[in-house]
């Protein structure tokens, strides 16, 4: 909740600043984006690596790192895309790590953000991203239908989180591609592998299935595939060694 609020001061403020038509002048604006969940269906390493300074959960992670350089680490690793975090105040993050890594890479990229507003969809498609993450447990289901189908009209796919079988029934709509199960609870940072296993049987098997956090091995990737995932979210596994990318090289 707290996080929430200050978002919806940070996008009051960047919106006074930052009218949302200057969007429409970058140069990304009208790129066709590339399809993640095209890239997880037709791939083996199912990997979506994460760059991430630090968390509420963690305090640090990695403070000294290069986004550009870690997004070609996981590009070369061979990794199916990147979810750059661009939150400022909770993880280190920065709307401009999106556009470096833009630059750097092809793959897909996600905006891992807590999006409230069409401005934030605008933004993310002005910095170069392909997919943006909605949240299921800051979001009615009225505001995931509107700013699921504003990303879709855009050309952004579209990554639902929830993390249990209340925010899954109250989700799922056609305008999302991808359905993610976080593993921590937002609320008491607790993780647990057992809540993917639990919802799969729940998701429809039109969406692309995603783990999200707290996967820290092969083991647990293949424990996940046999439970219908075809996504692996994974940030701190990744983040809290020297080089990220080659840290994912060891999981592809
Ligand atoms: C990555 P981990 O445990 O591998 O670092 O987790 C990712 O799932 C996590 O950062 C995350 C997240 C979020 C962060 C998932 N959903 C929503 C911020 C907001």
């Amino acid at each position: 909740d707290k996080i929430v609020a200050d978002k919806r001061k940070e996008v009051a403020l960047k919106k006074s600043v930052l009218p949302k038509a200057q969007f429409e002048k970058s140069v990304f604006f009208d790129r066709n984006c590339n399809s993640l969940a095209e890239a997880l269906r037709n791939s083996e390493t199912c990997i979506i690596a994460e760059h991430k300074r630090r968390s509420p959960s963690k305090s640090t992670i990695n403070q000294n790192t290069n986004v550009g350089q870690v997004a070609q680490g996981y590009e070369r690793a061979g990794v199916c895309g990147m979810s750059v975090l661009t939150d400022i105040k909770y993880f280190g993050g920065s709307i401009e790590d999106l556009l470096l890594a833009r630059a750097s890479v092809d793959i897909p990229l996600l905006r891992k953000e807590f999006i409230i507003d069409e401005y934030q969809l605008l933004e993310a498609k002005a910095y170069g991203a392909d997919v943006i993450l909605l949240i299921a447990a800051v979001l009615s289901r009225e505001e995931i239908k509107n700013l699921s189908e504003f990303a879709k009209s855009l050309g952004l796919e579209v990554l639902l989180e929830v993390h249990d079988q209340e925010e899954l029934e109250k989700s799922v709509m056609p305008s999302l591609d991808m359905l993610g199960v976080n593993n921590r609870n937002l609320k008491t940072f607790e993780v647990s592998l057992e809540t993917s296993k639990a919802l799969s049987v729940l998701i429809p098997d039109d969406f692309v299935k995603v783990s999200e956090s707290g996967i820290s091995s092969i083991e647990a990737i293949k424990t996940l595939k046999e439970f219908g995932y075809q996504g692996f979210l994974i940030g701190e596994n990744f983040m809290k060694t020297d080089n990220p990318g080659k840290s994912a090289e060891m999981f592809i």
